[in-house]
């Protein structure tokens, strides 16, 4: 796995709660989605991350959700063209924060569409999920530009899996050739060199964790994806993530690394 020394992060806005949503789990509460917010800060700090805190963007409800807006990798950073229509805008807001670090920015064109979260990286290979707001345009359009930063990708299409928003609320790398998979992803043929660590039934949201510097950061509430993985032998660190999960968002959405 890289070692990240950077994070970015944008807490949430006081519109948070009017962004896009396909769960049914009541209206997140601000303080709460604060306070969860600030923990999942810390938490980055605590594996050795700087943490690049821009300020909430009330003009994009969404807007926390800084993952989906770039693909940022060792060897370059790629921004990405989120298939939401009032997400859009979250890219031009990103893009000078970005430049800081990575000068030459390569990007997704119309009509391709990517959210960033369709995207796991493994290794040297990338993933890419086509979902409702990755299309194949796009897709095919981020396979090129990833073969030009000397990385491999294959195309897996999670459209008719209901339950998941993104591949990545399905699937997380852990290094190791470790991979995090809920049961209607665990047998494509895409992962069959991979081991896979199946989510228990009705833990699925545990599925979207995040390994960074050596430890695992999990959603809480989830005793046996928990226990699963300490059994392994990883060190994780659970955090609460219930006012996020009411927006459709995991751990990994609140961050881009590097
Ligand atoms: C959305 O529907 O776009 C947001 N409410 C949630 C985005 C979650 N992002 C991610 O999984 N990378």
């Amino acid at each position: 796995m890289p070692q990240f020394t950077r994070a970015i992060v944008r807490p949430p806005c006081s519109t948070f709660a009017n962004g896009l949503t396909r769960v049914d789990l009541g209206k997140p509460d601000s303080t709460r989605a604060l306070h969860q917010h600030e923990q999942y800060c810390c938490a980055l700090q605590a594996c050795g991350l700087s943490v690049l805190k821009l300020d909430a963007d009330a003009a994009y409800p969404d807007s926390t959700f800084v993952e989906d807006t770039a693909l940022v990798t060792e060897r370059g950073a790629i921004l990405t063209r989120p298939g939401a229509e009032s997400r859009a805008g979250e890219v031009a807001a990103i893009e000078p924060v970005l430049r800081q670090f990575f000068p030459e920015l390569k990007r997704i064109d119309a009509p391709g569409t990517v959210d960033a979260g369709d995207v796991c990286e493994a290794g040297n290979h990338f993933f890419i999920g086509i979902s409702h707001r990755t299309n194949e345009t796009g897709a095919r359009q981020l396979t090129r530009l990833l073969s030009e930063l000397d990385y491999s990708s294959s195309l897996i299409d999670i459209r008719e899996i209901g339950n998941i928003l993104h591949l990545k609320s399905g699937i997380s790398f852990l290094g190791d050739a470790r991979l995090v998979v809920i049961d209607e992803l665990a047998r494509r043929p895409e992962f069959s060199e991979l081991e896979l660590i199946r989510i228990s039934p009705g833990e699925d949201y545990a599925a979207n964790c995040l390994s960074v510097n050596g430890r695992v950061l999990i959603a809480s509430g989830f005793p046996l994806f928990q226990e699963r993985l300490d059994n392994l032998g990883f060190e994780t660190v659970a955090l609460e993530m219930s006012e996020f999960q009411k927006m459709d968002g995991g751990l990994s959405c609140l961050s881009l690394r590097f």
